[in-house]
């Protein structure tokens, strides 16, 4: 029995979504909607005392963060492997995938929260809001939470995020100047971390990542697209796409 708790697929949660897909492993889907704080939900919370997704139940077990649940995928379930298979090629994964985790997501976290809690909390009143942060497990979360809803991130913070995430782009662009895939010649979880949060960046942000300034991110972004596990990810049900849409339009003038 394997249950995935997961959100839209982005971030995180595609993350995950696009380990399982090209794994091949078949599992039951949950989708945990955060534009309606069910991850603060109690239900929720006994699975993932941190109240985030995903979170993955594997016959009883609780199997948290993402990155240690698609570690975990690979190595427990048949199907093709996701790791490169020498001590050198698996240590350069790693790298990339604590990078992503470390540097690159909050960076970009940070921005999109500024730029998109507002369509979720809009429509709460102040003592409804603050009842929803009451619930949230992780005081960090809270404080995300509190701020992004009211007054947002300071210019200068959300220009040094901006700053972090060209960083990374021009990091991965280096990369796969030299090698096909981040961790080297063959596809692993590195690319997987690393597309789960720039899939959108073509589109979103075509001023930061586009054929001219990152022609090998572009090339790797579309061998990328073309699997079929990162297709059947991507098609993941998003009921909350509208929502998303209308903040990442006003995250691409921080990302330029
Ligand atoms: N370190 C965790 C972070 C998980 C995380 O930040 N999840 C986000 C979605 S991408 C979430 O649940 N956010 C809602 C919230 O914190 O209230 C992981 O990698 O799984």
């Amino acid at each position: 029995m394997l249950d995935l708790y997961h959100a839209e697929p982005a971030a995180n949660s595609l993350k995950v979504l696009l380990a399982i897909k090209e794994k091949g492993v078949p599992f039951t889907s949950h989708f945990v909607n955060l534009h309606e704080f069910q991850q603060h939900e109690p239900w929720f919370v006994k699975i993932n005392p941190n109240g985030q997704v995903p979170a993955l139940v594997h016959d009883g077990k609780v199997i948290t963060e993402s990155t240690v649940i698609n570690e975990y995928l690979d190595e427990a379930f048949e199907g093709p492997l996701l790791r490169p298979v020498d001590p050198y090629g698996r240590a350069r994964m790693r790298i990339w995938t604590k990078f992503v985790d470390e540097y690159f997501t909050p960076a970009l976290s940070f921005i999109a929260w500024h730029h998109m809690i507002r369509n979720i909390t809009d429509k709460l009143t102040p003592e409804e809001l603050e009842a929803k942060i009451a619930r949230i497990p992780l005081k960090e979360q809270q404080d995300k939470w509190r701020t992004s809803a009211r007054q947002g991130y300071t210019r200068e913070q959300l220009e040094e995020w901006g700053r972090q995430v060209r960083v990374s782009i021009q990091r991965m662009e280096k990369e796969l100047a030299e090698t096909p895939w981040l961790a080297g010649a063959a596809f692993s979880l590195a690319d997987v971390s690393s597309f789960a949060i720039t899939a959108g960046m073509p589109r979103v942000s075509p001023n930061l990542v586009n054929a001219k300034d990152t022609p090998h991110l572009m090339d790797w972004h579309g061998r990328m697209s073309a699997r079929p596990g990162v297709q059947a990810a991507l098609a993941m049900p998003n009921p909350v796409r509208e929502t998303m849409e209308a903040g990442r339009s006003k995250m691409a003038s921080i990302l330029s």
